[in-house]
């Protein structure tokens, strides 16, 4: 892969704040958005369209689960599953939905908790992928308290470079926040290691390179 290609995206990655590039993220639903049109297993057409929409579509979509799960059992029935997908905006026809319900369920006892959704739902991670992800956390979580804040990405996020520091419209630390929001899917204004790891695990869909992947965790976050 040219060096020249690594560095506009590993930019794109770095910095959102670019005004001349596209950032990753979009380029991430471009990828899954295409995949629907090519995906045959109903799974993958159902993780294709949650992520189309939004990198932590996982996270939505399990959002939307909790809400139609009125009696708080964890677990949703075939028509409750359907009404969730619709109402995410995932108009599939019913044949295909019966299928991904099916094998969601994976121990079929034809309803389907959380757990089973998220497993299938989750993009493929190489484990070696997965461990890097993890160390990455632990570094970046300088105080273990389990989430990075704003504390922990004080003196590793580059804050300074965002046109809006730069103007003097937003301080510092509001810049930061706002990169935290790029991973922040409960909206608690701190990033969980599922988050962080949700977020990279469909980062890593969109990215068939190992080296390249290792590159843009290290350089991110620099490592
Ligand atoms: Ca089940
Ligand atoms: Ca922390
Ligand atoms: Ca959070």
């Amino acid at each position: 892969m040219a060096v020249k290609h690594h560095r506009s995206t590993l930019s794109k990655h770095l910095g959102w704040y670019d005004p001349d590039v596209i950032n990753v993220e979009a380029e991430l639903r471009k990828k899954f958005a295409a995949r629907i049109k090519t995906a045959t297993d109903p799974i993958e057409v159902l993780r294709a369209h949650c992520f189309s929409q939004c990198i932590t579509g996982l996270k939505s979509l399990t959002r939307a689960f909790t809400k139609a799960d009125k009696d708080d059992s964890g677990t949703l029935d075939f028509r409750e599953f359907q009404r969730v997908l619709i109402r995410t905006g995932l108009d599939l026809d019913e044949k295909l939905i019966r299928k991904a319900f099916s094998q969601v369920d994976t121990n079929s006892d034809g309803i389907v908790s959380f757990e089973e959704t998220t497993a299938a739902l989750r993009p493929p991670v190489a484990s070696h992928r997965l461990e890097l992800v993890q160390r990455v956390f632990l570094k970046l979580d300088k105080d273990r308290s389990g989430y990075i804040t704003l504390d922990d990405l004080c003196g590793v996020y580059n804050a300074k470079k965002h046109p809006k520091y730069l103007n003097g419209e937003w301080s510092e630390d509001r810049v930061t926040m706002e990169f935290i929001k790029t991973f922040d899917a409960s909206r608690d204004g701190k990033i969980s290691e599922d988050e962080f790891r949700d977020y990279y695990v469909a980062l890593s869909a969109s990215i068939d390179n190992d080296a390249y992947f290792d590159l843009i965790m290290r350089q991110a976050w620099n490592l």
